[in-house]
């Protein structure tokens, strides 16, 4: 009698276990590592549609850097190159990793890489930038871009899967590289940079703009949006629109519904969904609402047409180049 009944116990909890393995082992399948490779590139790019050259400083020669993109729970295994042709120290600082400031996101020197990893534990979309002193320089040259964390639950009621994507970074233009001051006081600034060019998606207010976003009426246009200005908060809206849903920090958890305009804090990163109406075809400006910033660059035209090309905003064309 005895005996039987410790067997019992015994057995249920081996099936206890042996649950629990399995969904841990189910857990451990799905969680990938994710190799990202970047190289700092002090080197000259364009800031406008014509081709205006600025002394950047750059993940990858690109402003922003790569879109890194994983699901929730994966591990990045990272590495900088710091070329020994550069002549600063640069590192990175991904919003997305809870690490060690004076360790992982220390200054690389020229002729120097750094390893590491770390694991995204929590679903968003991030910034990331370098942090070398002095920082304001750093970023304000062109050293950011975003990580985006994919939830591990997917698409729900909550969070509907998009018809398209798009990256959305905004920065500040200083005209004076060197001056590390006036980036630091926010004086000079010349113009706001979507993706790195002043314009870059609006060929009505620059006849030399070739891009825009697209879509079809009626779709779910979901745009991933950083501040990456050194010192302006972004009144991000759609003229012309509703956004839909804002999920603050991109976590489907934290979403807001039916807003005109989001207010992003320097360094903030959001989902804001947008969809148009579909018996029609319509144009949307997303702005910078702040007269200063949209005036000067941060202005993006989005065409809801029925003809929008089927791969636009899509796989690896969700930033536009
Ligand atoms: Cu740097």
């Amino acid at each position: 009698m005895h005996e039987n009944r410790n067997m019992k116990i015994f057995s249920t909890g081996s099936a206890l276990l042996l649950a629990a393995g399995l969904v841990f082992t189910a857990q451990q399948a799905t969680a990938k590592t994710v190799k990202v490779h970047m190289v700092a590139k002090e080197t000259e790019i364009a800031i406008d549609n014509k081709g205006t050259k600025y002394p950047a400083w750059t993940f990858d020669g690109t402003v922003p850097g790569q879109v890194v993109r994983v699901t929730e729970g994966d591990v990045v295994d990272f590495e900088l190159v710091n070329p020994k042709e550069n002549k600063n120290s640069h590192s990175i600082d991904f919003h997305a990793a809870e690490v060690d400031v004076l360790g992982e996101f220390a200054p690389v020197k020229p002729g120097e890489t750094k390893h590491f990893k770390f694991t995204a534990k929590r679903a968003g979309v991030w910034m990331y930038h370098c942090g070398a002193p002095t920082m304001a320089q750093h970023i304000a040259r062109g050293m950011y871009g975003v990580i985006i964390v994919d939830p591990k639950e997917g698409y729900s009621k909550k969070f509907p899967k998009p018809d398209r994507e798009y990256v959305l970074v905004q920065g500040q233009y200083f005209p004076n590289a060197e001056d590390k001051a006036a980036m630091i006081e926010n004086r000079g600034w010349a113009g706001a940079l979507i993706n790195g060019k002043m314009f870059h998606y609006d060929p009505v207010h620059d006849p030399d703009a070739s891009l825009v976003l697209q879509a079809k009426p009626g779709e779910r246009v979901r745009i991933y949006f950083v501040n990456a200005n050194i010192n302006m908060p972004v009144a991000f809206h759609a003229i012309a629109g509703i956004w839909d849903r804002v999920y603050l920090n991109g976590n489907p958890e934290n979403a807001l519904e039916d807003m005109a305009t989001y207010n992003v804090a320097v360094s903030e990163a959001v989902i804001a969904d947008i969809v148009s109406p579909a018996d029609r075809p319509t144009n949307n400006a997303i702005v910078d609402h702040t007269m200063s910033a949209a005036m000067r660059g941060a202005i993006t035209v989005l065409m809801n047409k029925p003809d929008a090309d089927a791969d636009a905003g899509k796989g690896d064309n969700i930033l536009p180049r």
